[in-house]
């Protein structure tokens, strides 16, 4: 029978307009013309690459941060829009575009569903400024303060429910300014540093962060995941906006998610930050699919075993 993600709808986020570089406007598209859904396939997953949502206003980078804000929020509202207008009984894969899409994606699973999802944030950096606090002005360091319900109104008043901050968890961070740390120790959202994750191991450290985004017994919204490609190490993923040095395993995080296949509560999945003019040898798309792939393929540990031991080509999608 078909998996509980056998309805994965891809959405594409063409947006560059969180950051001074313009290459992850190019980053669905670039994935889409990769093995990326064939290696989806092999998996046995029936993915449906459903759109891709291209920024309506494009200000330079230049321009006045109002400015920057106004066009991020309008592509978010419309992002949200279609995320929240997907059929019930499907799953949501949004591939970027600059981390700022997340407040579109996030919103929009948080409306279809009626409540907001706890949130596994997999990134270098922390993505907690304001509009005031900001060092650099790059839009994309600001999405999960805004999502939480602290930043720009641009942002924060893209419709839909607001994160709870007590079940958002944030892996790998390594580069960070105290005005964003600062804010998210107050509000209690927990932070696992490159550290944390060398001390403890990662996929210990995924499936604490995956009780963290559950939230207390009852709590509703299951919980979604945000992978920014910069929080691997750039050595294995260098095809992204900000490398970020000493990162994670790519092999440790596509192990640890795994763990997603059985999980009923998973909702939605983002995957942030490609830059395809900088990925020379085709590495980091290959590890973008192996991510996809690891969390949304099927769930049955027969399938697993037969796609470790013998290829995925050997069995029929499902
Ligand atoms: B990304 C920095 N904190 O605010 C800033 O790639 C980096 O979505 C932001 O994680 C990195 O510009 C944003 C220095
Ligand atoms: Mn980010
Ligand atoms: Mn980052
Ligand atoms: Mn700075």
């Amino acid at each position: 029978p078909p998996g509980p993600h056998a309805r994965l709808r891809i959405i594409g986020a063409a947006s560059a307009l969180g950051t001074p570089l313009p290459g992850t406007a190019a980053g669905p598209e670039a994935l889409r013309a990769t093995p990326f859904l064939q290696r989806l396939a092999e998996a046995g997953i029936a993915a449906e690459w459903v759109e891709t949502l291209k920024p309506r206003l494009v200000p330079p980078p230049s321009a006045p941060m109002g400015e920057r804000l106004a066009a991020n929020g309008e592509f978010m509202g419309r992002l949200a829009d279609r995320i929240a207008a997907l059929e019930p009984d499907t799953f949501p894969l949004v591939i970027g575009g600059d981390h700022a899409i997340a407040v579109g994606t996030w919103r929009g699973i948080a409306r279809r569903q009626g409540h907001a999802p706890g949130l596994v944030w997999v990134d270098a950096h922390l993505d907690s400024h304001t509009e005031t606090s900001t060092h650099s002005g790059n839009i994309h360091g600001m999405p999960l303060a805004s999502l939480i319900g602290e930043g720009p109104p641009a942002l924060v008043d893209v419709p839909g429910p607001l994160l709870d901050p007590a079940r958002i968890c944030i892996i790998g961070a390594r580069d960070w300014e105290s005005e964003e740390y600062d804010r998210l120790i107050r509000l209690g959202v927990r932070i696992f540093d490159m550290a944390d994750v060398r001390r403890r191991g990662f996929g210990a450290l995924f499936a604490e962060a995956l009780r963290i985004a559950r939230g207390k017994p009852g709590e509703e919204g299951g919980f979604g995941v945000s992978i920014d490609l910069d929080a691997l190490d750039p050595l294995a993923v260098p095809a992204v906006t900000c490398p970020t040095a000493d990162g994670i395993a790519p092999q440790a995080l596509a192990d640890a998610l795994l763990t997603l296949r059985s999980c009923g509560d998973f909702v939605g999945l983002e995957i942030v930050e490609y830059s395809p003019q900088l990925d020379t040898d085709g590495s980091s798309a290959r590890w973008t699919a192996e991510f996809a792939t690891a969390a949304l393929g099927p769930a049955t540990y027969w399938l697993r075993a037969k796609e470790r031991n013998f290829g995925a080509r050997n069995y029929a999608p499902l």
